[in-house]
C-alpha cells in the first residue's frame, strides 16, 4: 500500500512540475503556435502525419482487441486450431498498398513545401539580410542599405525577407521556431531562406546546432514591426553618426575615450562599418539582452566588460583586450548605454515585447 502511495505521489509531483514548467517557456519560442509562413507549413507537416498515424494506431488497436477477445482459448476447445491464413494474397496486398498510399499522402505536401520554402525567385526584389553566425552571436548586414547590426534583426511584417547565411567559424543553425524552419549556417556555402512574418512582435531565435561551450547561449531576436516603423528604423540607423552622438554626461564622454584606449574598436564597430569581429554596437542600448542572453543592466554590463567569461564561457572576447578595472568599465558602460539611434525599439514598437 505504502509503495503505491509513493508512486502516486511521484506521478502527481511530476505532473505538477511539467505543468509549471510548460507555463514558463519563453513566449514566441514555440513551433506549435506559428506566426510566419515557414513555421505554419512546418506545423501543417507535423499535424498531417500525426493525424494519419493516430488513425492507423486506432485501427490496429481495435483489431488487436477484437482478436484478443474473440480468439482466446475457450474451455472445451483447447485443441481447436483456427484456419491458417499465411501467404494470403489479398491480405498481403492490402497491407502493402495501404502504407504506400499513406506515405504518398505525406510525401506530396512535404516535397511541395520543401521546394516552396527554398524558392528564391523573388529574392532580388526583396529585402536581403546577410547573416553571419559566430561563436556565440549573430551578425546582420542589410544588403544595399548600409546597415550593420548584431543580436537583434528588425524586419517588416508581411514581407518576404531573405536571409543569406554564412558562418565565420563552425557550423551553426539559424532557428526562429515561431516564424520559420531551421537552416544550417555553414562556413563554406551560403544557405538562403526567407521569413514572412504574419504578426508584429518579438520572436526568439536560437542556434540549433551544437557549436561549443556557450552554444545554448547563442540567442537572438527577430523584431517584426510595421512597414512604417521599419522605414523609420532604417532611416534612423542610416543617419546615425558615431562621431556626433550627444552624450549626456562627462562620464560617458570619458567612457568613449576609454573605449578607444582599451582597443574595443578593433572588434566592435559603432556605425555602419563592416568590421564584425565582435557585435556591432550601433544600437546597443536598444537591445533587451546583453550579449543575447543576459539582463541588460549597467551592473551586468560592467561585469561583462571586466570578465565576459563569467557570462559566456569560451567566448571570443575574453582575454583579447587589456585588463580593465570596474571603474573604467563603468565609464565605458555609461557610454554604451547611450547608443540608441532609434525610437523604434523592442519596447516601443507597436507589437510590444511579446
Ligand atoms: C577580440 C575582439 C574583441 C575585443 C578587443 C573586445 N570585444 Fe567585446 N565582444 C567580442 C565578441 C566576439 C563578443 C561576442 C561574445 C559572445 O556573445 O559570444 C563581444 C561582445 C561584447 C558586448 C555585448 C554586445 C551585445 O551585442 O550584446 C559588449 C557590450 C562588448 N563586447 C564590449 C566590449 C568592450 C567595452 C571592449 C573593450 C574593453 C571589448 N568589447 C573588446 C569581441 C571583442
Ligand atoms: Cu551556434
Amino acid at each position: 500500500m505504502k509503495g503505491w502511495m509513493g508512486k502516486i505521489k511521484v506521478l502527481f509531483l511530476m505532473g505538477l512540475v511539467s505543468l509549471v514548467l510548460s507555463a514558463c517557456g519563453k513566449e514566441n519560442l514555440t513551433a506549435l503556435d506559428p506566426k510566419g509562413y515557414g513555421a505554419e507549413k512546418s506545423f501543417d507537416l507535423i499535424i498531417l502525419p500525426t493525424v494519419i498515424m493516430s488513425f492507423v494506431l486506432l485501427i490496429v488497436m481495435v483489431l488487436l482487441t477484437v482478436a484478443l477477445i474473440k480468439f482466446r482459448k475457450k474451455k472445451g476447445r483447447e485443441d481447436f486450431i483456427p484456419k491458417q491464413v499465411e501467404g494470403n494474397h489479398t491480405l498481403e496486398t492490402v497491407w502493402t498498398v495501404i502504407p504506400i498510399l499513406l506515405l504518398i499522402i505525406i510525401a506530396v505536401p512535404t516535397v511541395m513545401y520543401e521546394f516552396n520554402l527554398a524558392d528564391e525567385a523573388d529574392a532580388a526584389d526583396s529585402l536581403n539580410v546577410e547573416v553571419t553566425g559566430n561563436q556565440y552571436w549573430w551578425h546582420f548586414n542589410y544588403e544595399g542599405l548600409d546597415i550593420q547590426t548584431s543580436q537583434d534583426v528588425y524586419i517588416p511584417v508581411g514581407e518576404k525577407v531573405y536571409f543569406n547565411m554564412l558562418s565565420s567559424d563552425v557550423i551553426h543553425s539559424f532557428w526562429v521556431p515561431t516564424l520559420a524552419g531551421k537552416l544550417d549556417v555553414n562556413p563554406e556555402n551560403v544557405n538562403t531562406f526567407y521569413i514572412e512574418a504574419y504578426e508584429e512582435g518579438v520572436y526568439w531565435g536560437k542556434c540549433a546546432e551544437f557549436c561549443g561551450p556557450s552554444h545554448s547561449l547563442m540567442d537572438f531576436k527577430v523584431v517584426v514591426v510595421s512597414q512604417e516603423e521599419f522605414d523609420q528604423w532604417v532611416a534612423d540607423m542610416q543617419n546615425f553618426d558615431p562621431e556626433t552622438v550627444e552624450l549626456d554626461s562627462e562620464v560617458a564622454v570619458e567612457g568613449r575615450e576609454l573605449f578607444d584606449q582599451y582597443n574595443c574598436m578593433a572588434c566592435h564597430a559603432i556605425g555602419s562599418s563592416p568590421v564584425a569581429v565582435g557585435p556591432n554596437l550601433t544600437n546597443f542600448a536598444d537591445r533587451t539582452k546583453l550579449a543575447g542572453v543576459e539582463e541588460m543592466t549597467k551592473d551586468k554590463l560592467v561585469e561583462w566588460i571586466v570578465n565576459p567569461e563569467l557570462i559566456k564561457p569560451g567566448n571570443k572576447m575574453t582575454g583579447a583586450y587589456p585588463k580593465i578595472n570596474e571603474e573604467d568599465a563603468a565609464k565605458i558602460a555609461e557610454y554604451l548605454m547611450q547608443l540608441s539611434p532609434s525610437e523604434i525599439t523592442i519596447e516601443n514598437a507597436d507589437g510590444g515585447l511579446k
